[in-house]
């Protein structure tokens, strides 16, 4: 089965919407701003803690943004959609 331009278009653009919405649908609370060292302000020491931690999943893990008890991509969805931000 063959698709056409528009219809791959279209597919694409709903995924891009869909990823989207689940990085700034799960964003908001308090702990998901990104800001994993206390400092009131998402920045380069939280992106490195995340990184430091990226694949913890034994629910112990500094760099767990969304709370699921993993480090992961949402997690640097999350903390890169706050970048900058102060919280
Ligand atoms: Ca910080
Ligand atoms: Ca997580």
């Amino acid at each position: 089965m063959r698709y056409s331009e528009s219809s791959i278009r279209q597919r694409s653009t709903l995924a891009a919407t869909m990823a989207l919405a689940l990085i700034g649908g799960s964003a908001g609370a308090d702990e998901m701003c990104g800001n994993l060292d206390g400092d009131d302000i998402v920045d380069q020491p939280d992106l490195g803690i995340l990184l430091a931690d990226y694949g913890c999943d034994d629910g112990n893990c500094p760099g767990d943004v969304d709370m699921d008890g993993d480090v992961d991509q949402s997690d640097l969805g999350a903390l890169l959609a706050a970048y900058g931000d102060d919280c």
